[in-house]
């Protein structure tokens, strides 16, 4: 089942010098390729569309913060099963709790700076690739 998924190398990631690692590490994924990818300081107007189910909860200003406080690297994967792939390749949200072998449990120790977004069903792919890259929706 070839899908597509809408991923984002969040701010952290670009900061130090993982956005190589991380992206080879889905390039590496056999039949997956990168459809668009661009590296972007995200608008508030775009982040507030993204994590809109997340307004009102504690961490949701500090992440809107974070989010845009520096370049980011967006990208549209495509590949077989490529949804629930990358959020597997990423690990757990908590990058404490995340194992060792996922992007997230190798570099991370933050919650809020884990590195990695990508969607977590078709729904969200759809939904985030209209927001980043609507040529893809
Ligand atoms: P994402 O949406 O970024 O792919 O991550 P996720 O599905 O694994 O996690 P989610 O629950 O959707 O949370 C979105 C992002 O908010 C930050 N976060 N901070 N307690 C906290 O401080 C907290 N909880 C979540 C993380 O950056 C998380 O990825
Ligand atoms: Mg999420």
């Amino acid at each position: 089942m070839t899908q597509r998924t809408l991923v984002i190398l969040k701010p952290d990631a670009v900061a130090r010098g993982l956005v190589g690692e991380i992206i080879g590490r889905i390039e590496r994924k056999a039949g997956w390729t990168i459809a668009a990818m661009e590296l972007r300081t995200l608008e508030r107007a775009a982040l507030e569309q993204h994590y809109a189910e997340h307004e009102g909860r504690p961490f949701y200003q500090p992440l809107m913060e974070f989010m845009a406080s520096g370049p980011s690297v967006v990208a549209v994967v495509e590949g077989e099963r490529v949804i629930e792939g990358v959020r597997a390749l990423a690990g757990p949200t908590d990058p404490i709790a995340a194992p060792a072998g996922s992007v997230r449990g190798d570099f991370g120790t933050i919650v809020r700076e884990n590195l990695i977004h990508a969607s977590d069903s078709e729904e969200s792919a759809a939904r985030e690739m209209k927001i980043f890259f609507p040529r893809f929706s």
